[in-house]
């Protein structure tokens, strides 16, 4: 294949795994009540459908579909994970755009949910979202080994909560009343949990799915941590010098709350060689799976993530 049919090819297997997310996202949070749950209400589902469904890039849920294609694993299982991922990052975008977070207006180009609903029905959606995550994960459609499952709940529930995403939340509220500005390894911290963390466990699911051999785990895991952190670093670099348009949602805002981003700490032209290094990391870290060609696409992804305009 030539340079530009690999980039064909990566572009289509991202637009194939958003749709096939959408299709999939949008089936689980059809108006059929499931065993065990009572009824599903409309307005809340409604609101869960407008955070969830048409928009976003789905980065998550492309990467644990070809993660877990590594291993030979593809079709509804890893597509289940993805969405089960999916719904966390959601979830986490509408709790951080309400009032008492960062009180946002537009998400995805769109009114953000409290806007278009309301508050407590954001709150709502997202926390329902959450949930929602741990059932299609724990759910036997998605993998017949209770083991798998298993796994998989726990990894996502460490990516997710106090010493993950939520952690991180936590952290980056406390530094804009710290009185104090954070330094680069409370910065790096902080990054890993908040955005890290759960696109570290889209990687580590693929190896989870596929049963890959400790080292592999390791080595996906290394590529995780390394993509998370050039993801943030981008989007550090995006809130800098992009705008609303191209976003999606508010620019500048780092710079206007006086947040502690590594564009501020490293200058742009640091963020930018900070960013480079990474996705250097995280290719040597797939060559380390020795998995060789097959891991093509996923260093795509890293490029893919550093160079994203939005
Ligand atoms: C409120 C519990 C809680 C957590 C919030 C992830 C997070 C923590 C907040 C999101 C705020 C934010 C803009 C973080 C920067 C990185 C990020 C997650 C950007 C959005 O992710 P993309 O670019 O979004 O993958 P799309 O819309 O493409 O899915």
């Amino acid at each position: 294949m030539t340079a530009a049919q690999h980039a064909e090819d990566f572009t289509r297997r991202l637009n194939d795994a958003a749709q096939a997310t959408e299709s999939a996202l949008a089936a689980l949070l059809a108006p059929a009540a499931l065993p065990g749950e009572i009824a599903r209400p409309e307005r809340l589902m409604e609101a869960m459908r407008y955070a969830s469904l048409g928009g976003g890039k789905r980065l998550r849920p492309f990467l644990v579909v070809e993660s877990a294609r590594l291993f030979g694993v593809e079709g509804a299982t890893p597509l289940r994970v993805g969405c089960a991922l999916e719904m966390i990052h959601c979830y986490s975008l509408v709790h951080d755009d309400l009032p008492a977070m960062d009180d946002d207006d537009l998400r995805r180009g769109r009114p953000t949910a409290h806007k278009a609903f309301d508050e407590a029905t954001a709150i709502l959606a997202g926390d329902a979202l959450l949930t929602y995550a741990f059932d299609v994960l724990a759910d036997p459609a998605t993998h017949d080994d209770p083991q798998v499952r298993a796994a998989l709940v726990l990894a996502l529930a460490r990516a997710a909560g106090l010493g993950g995403m939520v952690g991180g939340q936590q952290l980056d509220l406390a530094a804009e009343t710290a009185g104090r500005p954070l330094a680069q390894e409370e910065v790096l911290t902080l990054q890993a949990m908040k955005t890290g963390a759960l696109l570290r466990f889209a990687v580590d699911a693929g190896a989870i799915l596929g049963k890959a051999s400790a080292a592999q785990a390791q080595a996906l895991t290394r590529y995780g941590a390394a993509l998370g952190a050039a993801f943030q670093v981008a989007d550090d670099i995006l809130d800098a010098v992009s705008d609303a348009a191209t976003l999606g949602k508010r620019a500048g805002k780092d710079a206007e709350r006086g947040k502690a981003t590594l564009v501020g700490l490293l200058g742009l032209d640091g963020a930018k060689a900070r960013r480079d290094r990474l996705v250097d990391a995280a290719i040597d870290a797939l060559d380390a799976t020795g998995l060789g060609e097959a891991t093509r696409t996923l260093k795509q992804a890293a490029h893919f993530v550093a160079q994203r305009n939005n």
